[in-house]
Formats: C-alpha cells, structure tokens, sequence
C-alpha cells in the first residue's frame, strides 16, 4: 500500500451517514483537480499520493491495478464505490455531495457537460501536447512540429472560452459553478506553460481568479 497520506479527516455527514472519500494520486498528476474539488465543495478526503511517470511507479502495483486497470492516476473510493477518469470523477462528486456548485436545471447541468467535454476532448489533448514538447520532455525527445500545431489548436479553443466570458462573467453564466470549475482544472497546466495569452483578456482575468480560489490555493500548495 502506498505511503505517505496527507490528508485524512472522516466525519459523519448531517444525515448520519459515516462516508470516507479516498482520492488516489500523487498531487501533481490529474489528481490535483479531484483535490481542488473536494477542498472546493467541502468533502472530507483521504489523500493517498500514488506515484505515476517514475521507475516503480505504484500506480503500476497490482493493489493499485486492482482499483484502476489503466495503470493511471486518479481513482477514488468513496466509501466503497470505485471509480477512475477524473472528469466523470469530478462530475460525480459535485452531484453525489450536494453543493452550490451544481445547479439543479437540466439546462444548467447541460452546460457544465458541454464544458467538461469541451475542456477533455478539445482543450486538453493539445494543451497536454504541448506541455510535453515544450516544458516536460527532455529537451531532445521534444517535437517543435508537434508543439506549434497544439498551440495553433489551443488557441483556437482558448478563442471559443474568450468569446463566452465576453458574453457571460462565467462559463455558468451568472456564477462560478462546475463548468467554470472543469476548464479552469484543466488549463491550469498554462500556469506552466507561460503562453502569451493578452489576445485572451478576460479568459486570462476570469483563469487567474479560479485559480486563485482558497480550494485551488489548498490543491496547488501540494504541487508547487
Ligand atoms: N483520462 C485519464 C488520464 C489519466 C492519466 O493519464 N494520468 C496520468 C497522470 S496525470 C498517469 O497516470 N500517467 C501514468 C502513466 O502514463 O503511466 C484521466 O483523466 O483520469
């Protein structure tokens, strides 16, 4: 079993309900975004910072694999009920730990998938693209080619987000909520990436406040 736990707090919920969320992963992998989450709606946690991406990475381990086939991080139990990929992770938790968060209208709901899967299926893959050829591959395994076409990509989607926020404060509209919260998760790697994002001015004011949040404060202490 892994070692190291950094966080563990159980409560017994208002309905008396005795509930234990274990998040798996170390804290700079996707990890971070179930942490941040659970500080944000206030779910007691257990952390258990499984390694990932080293020689005898535990989340490579049989006990571990047993949770997650995929060999990846994160995965959580909560309170017996397992699960993996860490968007439907997030979506799961904000409707299962009732929280303001998640509004209660389909059209509102709607939203926030239409969000999350535009943060996983069209930001993400070239965002994670060009982290790895510009900032966490050595510098002779990077792929200049690769990485000025996920950027060409990215800017395109990070145009689509520029556009919405001139229309609304928020990806939720009126409010921060879960559709802010699942693309803010996801283009925190720019933090990382120092893109020049002033053709993106109210995306740059509306990702430095989400990212400045106390629960993403709590989250990003453990990685940086
Ligand atoms: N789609 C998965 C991707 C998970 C993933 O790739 N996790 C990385 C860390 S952020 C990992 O475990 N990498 C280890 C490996 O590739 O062996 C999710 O969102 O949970």
């Amino acid at each position: 079993m892994a070692q190291g736990i950094v966080s563990v707090c159980r409560v017994v919920l208002s309905g008396g309900e005795d509930r234990m969320l274990k998040i798996f992963g170390a804290p700079h992998s996707r990890a971070f975004r179930v942490i941040w989450l659970a500080n944000e709606i206030g779910i007691p946690y257990e952390h258990i910072p499984v390694t990932f991406s080293v020689p005898n990475a535990q989340c490579k381990e049989p006990w571990y694999l047993e949770l997650n086939p995929n060999g990846l991080v994160p995965t959580i139990d909560d309170s017996g009920f397992v699960m993996w990929e860490t968007a439907a992770i997030n979506l799961y938790l904000a409707e299962t730990y009732k929280n303001s968060l998640y509004p209660s209208t389909p059209q509102s709901r709607g939203r926030i998938l239409q969000w999350s899967f535009f943060a996983t299926t069209e930001v993400e893959p070239a965002l994670i693209t060009l982290f790895r050829n510009r900032v966490f591959y050595p510098p002779e395994q990077r792929n200049e080619t690769l990485a000025v076409q996920a950027e060409q990509t990215l800017r395109v989607k990070l145009a689509v987000l520029e556009d919405q926020l001139a229309k609304t404060p928020f990806l939720g509209g009126d409010t921060w909520n879960m559709a802010d919260f699942m693309v803010a998760c996801v283009l925190y790697v720019l933090t990382r990436l120092k893109l020049d994002l002033t053709a993106y001015p109210k995306l740059e004011v509306w990702l430095a406040a989400s990212l400045d949040r106390p629960a993403a404060q709590v989250a990003r202490k453990l990685r940086e």
